[in-house]
């Protein structure tokens, strides 16, 4: 049994869900995932149209696979190349899903009715450019995410991160995404029992994911993450910054594909920034 709490909502998600995002904030619940965000088939549709044409979206190499476009984390001093490819995947992206199923627009119809009273928007580079509004994350038949928290990266002090902690504080992020289309095994979200300021805290303030195993290794019988299902056209979103949270080995011959993305907030507590 799962001791991460996660909830789950079933579409339209009127009930209860005003002020999900201030929920998460406050640390009572870990996560969230709305079930049937898109129809499965649509979601799945889109993914076997990118993967049987894989160069119709710019893209780049990662670890494990392939991203569309570029995700902020890594960039360093490439900033440029970020914004324009940007630009690049936000009308790839409309291409790709029609007008009535157009991911980013759905996601900001959600995150309003979900953030309170916030405003919800993509942040603005310095020169009024677009952040990615979101990516698209392909992990390949052998790979696997390893064991990360978002507050590994999100640090003003790098340079790809300064300018966004100039709008944004620094301490909470959230990761979003919806599963487009999943492995024969395995490609899961697992959540450890281990928060980043746990962690942190037990090793001089030097959180690395060298001294996370060491941390976990040492808690004899809470090891095993909590493996978290999202299907196909389901969207999670859930507290990245502060819980350990990995991807599990993608087994079989079919890749796993999700679009997604970050959530920030501005100074004030007024905006909730999404992009990736
Ligand atoms: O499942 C994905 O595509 C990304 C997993 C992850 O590490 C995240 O969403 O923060
Ligand atoms: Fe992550």
């Amino acid at each position: 049994m799962s001791s991460r709490q996660i909830l789950e909502f079933d579409f339209p998600y009127y009930k209860n869900t005003k002020d999900l995002i201030g929920r998460l904030r406050r640390q009572e619940i870990d996560g969230v995932i709305f079930r049937g965000f898109m129809p499965a088939e649509i979601a799945f549709s889109r993914a076997r149209y990118l993967l049987a044409n894989p160069d119709i979206m710019r893209n780049s190499y990662c670890p494990y696979g392939r991203m569309y476009a570029r995700t902020l984390v890594g960039v360093g001093h490439q900033l440029d190349r970020y914004f324009d490819d940007a630009q690049v995947f936000k009308e790839e992206c409309e291409r790709l899903f029609d007008p009535e199923y157009n991911f980013q627009s759905h996601l900001e119809n959600l995150l309003l009715k979900i953030s309170g009273d916030r405003q919800v928007k993509v942040p603005q580079g310095p020169l009024g450019q677009f952040y990615s509004p979101v990516t698209i994350r392909y992990v390949q038949p052998g790979g696997a995410i390893a064991p990360h928290c978002e507050s590994l990266y999100f640090e003003a002090k790098k340079p790809e991160f300064k300018h966004l902690h100039q709008l944004a504080e620094e301490t909470t992020q959230f990761s979003f995404f919806m599963p487009m289309a999943l492995p024969e095994a395995g490609g899961n979200l697992m959540l450890y029992d281990l928060d980043w300021e746990e962690s942190n805290h037990n090793s001089n303030g030097q959180s690395s994911q060298a001294n996370f195993r060491t941390f976990l290794a040492s808690r004899e019988l809470q090891t095993a993450p909590n493996q978290v299902n999202v299907a196909i056209g389901d969207l999670i979103i859930f507290d990245a910054g502060r819980i350990w949270h990995c991807v599990s080995e993608v087994r079989g011959t079919n890749p796993r594909l999700t679009i997604g993305g970050f959530i920030c907030f501005s100074q004030d507590d007024r905006t909730v920034y999404y992009f990736s």
